[in-house]
């Protein structure tokens, strides 16, 4: 590469950085407005993210058939296109919302924030985000959330931590989707426990197949600890 042609492209990279760091800070900006809002009404917020198919509607599906008696819970969805997963999650019992990004492969803290109005924060222990499918971008917007959870599916292979490990940095929990399938693929829960704490020495894991319904008692356990603990 021509000396030119190389500080054009430093040039280029470094007026990328300078929009993303500016989007960010805007980012984070209202991420706060919602974390102050979210601490005036005592709901928990929790911002699921993964690959695209982990199974994140299937767990909200789940989640909202065991707690939906114990905790009053909410859910907004964000996808490129389609109101599926939320259809989907209304079929539960519980109120969701779509947010249709269009083509943006995250979602941001004014997305939530837009959509905020149409919930009656008040009556909400629990508000889910499911985020658009997706290891990397969702990893840099805050969303204002408590807590945020990310699924690795066994399907995916278990060396994803270290591939994507700002995901995992970001994360508070890790949860292992599709355990039903363990006994047919090669993937191993210690290997990718052990690389996901690497990157991230707090993250607590915990393995799960909605499908099955197995591990689900002990990640519901684990919500109502953590609305409990807001409220407190
Ligand atoms: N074997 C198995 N399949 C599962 C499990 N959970 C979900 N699936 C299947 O995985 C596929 C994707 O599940 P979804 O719940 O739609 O995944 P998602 O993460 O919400 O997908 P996107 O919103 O498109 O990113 C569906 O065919 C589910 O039936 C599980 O625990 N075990
Ligand atoms: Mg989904």
């Amino acid at each position: 590469m021509s000396v030119e042609k190389s500080t054009q492209t430093a040039r280029g990279t470094a007026q990328c950085e300078n929009t993303n760091i500016n989007l960010l800070k805007a980012n984070d900006f209202v991420a706060n407005i919602i974390r102050d809002k979210m601490t005036e009404t005592n709901t928990l917020l929790i911002n699921i993210t993964s690959s695209a198919g982990s199974g994140k509607t299937t767990l909200m599906q789940k989640t909202a058939t065991r707690l939906k008696n114990k905790l009053r819970m909410a859910v907004m969805v964000g996808d490129l296109e389609t109101e599926r997963d939320a259809d989907r999650i209304r079929e539960s019992g519980i109120q969701a919302l779509q947010i249709v990004t269009g083509g943006i492969c995250h979602l941001e803290a004014q997305m939530v924030h837009q959509v905020l109005p149409e919930y009656k924060l008040d009556e909400i222990d629990l508000l889910f985000i499911e985020n658009v499918g997706n290891l990397v971008c969702p990893a840099s917007f805050d969303l204002g959330e408590d807590y945020r959870v990310t699924l690795m599916a066994t399907t995916e292979g278990d060396d994803k931590p270290k591939k994507y490990p700002r995901m995992f940095l970001t994360s508070d929990v890790m949860l292992i989707s599709k355990a039903d399938l363990l006994p047919y693929l090669p993937f191993s829960v210690d290997a990718v426990t052990k690389d996901a704490r690497d990157i991230n020495h707090e993250l607590e894991v915990m393995v799960v197949s909605a499908l099955k319904e197995e591990g689900l008692d002990a990640w519901c356990d684990w919500l109502v600890d953590k609305v409990q603990q807001k409220q407190a």
